[in-house]
């Protein structure tokens, strides 16, 4: 069995990075390993959200999983706190890298043009080192923008996706993925770039016209989980896209919808299932 560590942290209510990740990289089939690296009382849209850093767990679990001999297939990196902990992180990568170790970075940062409150731009050049370390990167647009030192625009066309992803590429991934892109009015999606072949990937589904919270967690944890089946990334990028789409849907059909976070527990049989 496929095993994959993910390094994020841990929101007790609010549906979103490790209470997404655990759950859907599991359910499609893979050993998931936790490092929490909080603990808050929920995610950071609540009021008065309580939150515990963990950072000095980190180097004491993982010296014993060293002890243990334990290696992943893939690690994937959510929500972080601090640039310290992205150099733990980046520590993490070196000591747990097998030969064939997919190494996924989500650099959850910003997003609509603006950086979330807690973050600043040393902040934004820690998580480009961590992003150039990786195999695969998913930033949204912002995060790219800001990685890379690009204009954020809020109208744009296939060049500039096309820019911000040659860019990212230099910063040293493999695989670059934007997400959130929107290239036709009620369309939105991702575009791709592999670094090595030159060649882009562009896979657009209907707009859903709602914004909820722990949607990027949902479709990053999507991918890993496909990619741990052994699809190629634009397979899992698809269909993560579209689970992702559909699970917006279903939980605005829902009577009792909850504001925070999406009903990804009614909509991960048809993941499972989807190919
Ligand atoms: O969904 C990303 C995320 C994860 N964890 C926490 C967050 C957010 C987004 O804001 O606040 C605590």
């Amino acid at each position: 069995m496929k095993r994959v560590l993910t390094v994020q942290d841990i929101s007790c209510l609010g549906k979103c990075s490790l209470t997404i990740a655990l759950p859907v990289i599991s359910a499609l089939g893979a050993e998931t390993v936790i490092l929490p690296t909080a603990v808050l009382s929920t995610h950071t849209m609540f009021k008065n959200f309580t939150c515990k850093d963990l950072s000095d767990q980190i180097a004491p679990i993982t010296a014993h999983w060293k002890s243990e001999g334990v290696k992943f297939d893939a690690i994937y990196t959510g929500y972080l706190g601090t640039i310290e902990q992205i150099d733990m992180i980046k520590a993490i990568f070196r000591d747990f890298r097998g030969e064939d170790t997919v190494i996924f970075v989500d650099p959850v940062m910003a997003d609509n043009g603006k950086l979330y409150p807690a973050f600043d731009m040393d902040y934004v050049k820690k998580n480009a080192e961590l992003c150039a370390g990786a195999d695969i990167v998913v930033p949204n647009i912002t995060e790219a923008a800001l990685m890379t030192g690009m204009d954020y625009r809020e109208e744009y066309g296939v060049d500039y996706i096309k820019e911000l992803l040659r860019r990212m590429g230099e910063l040293g991934a493999r695989v670059n993925v934007i997400t959130g892109v929107s290239l036709e009015k009620g369309k939105t999606g991702v575009m791709g770039f592999e670094r090595g072949s030159g060649d882009y990937y562009v896979y657009q589904n209907d707009r859903v016209n709602a914004s909820y919270h722990g949607t990027g967690d949902l479709f990053s944890s999507a991918c890993v989980g496909e990619i741990m089946k052994g699809r190629d990334w634009r397979d899992a990028m698809r269909i993560a896209a579209d689970y992702t789409a559909h699970t917006i849907e279903v939980t605005l059909s829902s009577a009792d919808k909850p504001w925070y976070g999406v009903d990804f527990e009614a909509t991960l049989p048809e993941l499972i299932e989807m190919k």
